[in-house]
């Protein structure tokens, strides 16, 4: 059977549970329940009467004061528990987030033309059926010149145009590499043919003008076959420049020239208007370096040239990205210049690759 508060406590009962109902809002409530339990409530008072009855009062009175404190109690509760629940509704309707609202532009970086030149550089070339190879910046003078057929008086060697660092490799002098090619002689030393790679990388020379950087960035190529000829360094050359520059119709002429490591040796030129600038005009712009390997390169790489043949060609960077985007300062490449990164740089979100036609 349910307690009953006591008769006389009805009134203040129905009155409280009134203004507990009435309570429209989480302070009003608040209020009401100071007004019946805080230190000079209603109940409050009637239960510090308490102490002024006779004992056996006392326990019948205390229980029906507890019936009423719980009652009061569990009907606050219930009432605020309503409350916070009609305010959390209203504050979800009134937050509601619009989310057709365009987002905030993120900012975005922008890829390096090195980067971006050589990425297409491999792409053209994995087309090809070339992979890619990198190796230490830091060489010693067999890797970088004798392997390379280059002699110990060859101007290349000289301290004008070779960084030689104090610390040396064993028992040769270290250098920081002047083109990629030990690249290609570790690779020939440690693979056996057919060999079919391009190394894209830095370089170093010590050299610093308006046309020069003293680092500087190559991607040379080495095949090796047993029935590889000019032919197919022609083919493969032309197929890449006219890909690269995007013109199936770019006039590409080869010229003799010399290197110590290939032999014969071809300069490669490419058509273009000297006055204004413009690729597949009347005037010739050399472009790239090539020839058939040294057979003196191959026996250095235990590789039989009485067996094996190849060629082998070396491009630079700076140049052929500044040719294709009208780029006129080489030092601009290295100042990290936000507004020029901005305006010469690419999209992350359009990766290089070939395109329509190639
Ligand atoms: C240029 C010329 C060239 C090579 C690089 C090469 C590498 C090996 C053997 C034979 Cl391991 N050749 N590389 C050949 C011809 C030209 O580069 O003007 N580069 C910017």
């Amino acid at each position: 059977m349910k307690k009953m508060p006591g008769e006389d406590l009805l009134p203040l009962q129905a009155q409280a549970l009134a203004a507990i109902e009435a309570a429209g809002t989480i302070e009003a409530l608040e209020e009401v329940r100071v007004s019946l339990l805080g230190k000079s409530g209603a109940l409050t008072a009637l239960l510090k009467q308490l102490g002024t009855l006779a004992p056996e009062d006392k326990k019948t009175r205390g229980a029906e004061l507890n019936v009423l404190k719980t009652t009061l109690t569990d009907a606050l509760a219930a009432r605020r528990e309503t409350l916070e629940q009609a305010a959390l509704t209203a504050r979800l309707a009134a937050e509601k987030i619009d989310i057709s609202a365009p987002p905030r532009p993120e900012p975005l970086g922008a890829i390096h033309p090195i980067s971006r030149t050589m990425e297409e550089i491999a792409a053209i070339f994995g087309a090809q059926n070339f992979t890619i190879k990198d190796g230490p910046d830091i060489e010693d003078d067999w890797y970088n010149f004798s392997a390379l057929n280059i002699p110990s008086h060859h101007p290349a060697r000289a301290m004008m145009d070779t960084f030689y660092l104090n610390a040396s490799h064993g028992n040769r002098p270290a250098v920081l590499r002047t083109h990629t090619s030990p690249v290609q002689i570790r690779t020939m030393l440690s693979e056996k043919p057919p060999i079919r790679i391009i190394v894209p990388g830095r370089t170093f020379r010590a050299d610093h003008d308006a046309t020069h950087s003293p680092m500087f960035h190559q991607t040379e190529g080495l095949v090796i076959g047993r029935d590889i000829t000019l032919a197919h360094l022609k083919g493969c050359l032309i197929d890449f420049l006219r890909a690269f520059f995007g013109r199936p119709d770019l006039p590409v002429r080869f010229r003799a020239s010399y290197f110590p490591f290939t032999e014969p040796s071809m300069e490669v030129d490419i058509g273009w208007d000297r006055k204004t600038g413009e690729l597949g005009g009347g005037d010739w712009l050399e472009i790239l370096g090539s020839g058939m390997v040294h057979p003196n390169v191959l026996a250095n790489c235990g590789i039989d040239p009485r067996e094996f043949q190849g060629f082998a060609f070396g491009m630079g960077i700076e140049r052929i990205a500044m040719l294709k985007h009208r780029i006129s300062d080489l030092r601009l490449f290295y100042e990290s210049d936000i507004r020029w990164l901005k305006h010469y740089g690419f999209s992350p979100l359009a990766p290089a690759m070939l395109h329509e036609g190639f």
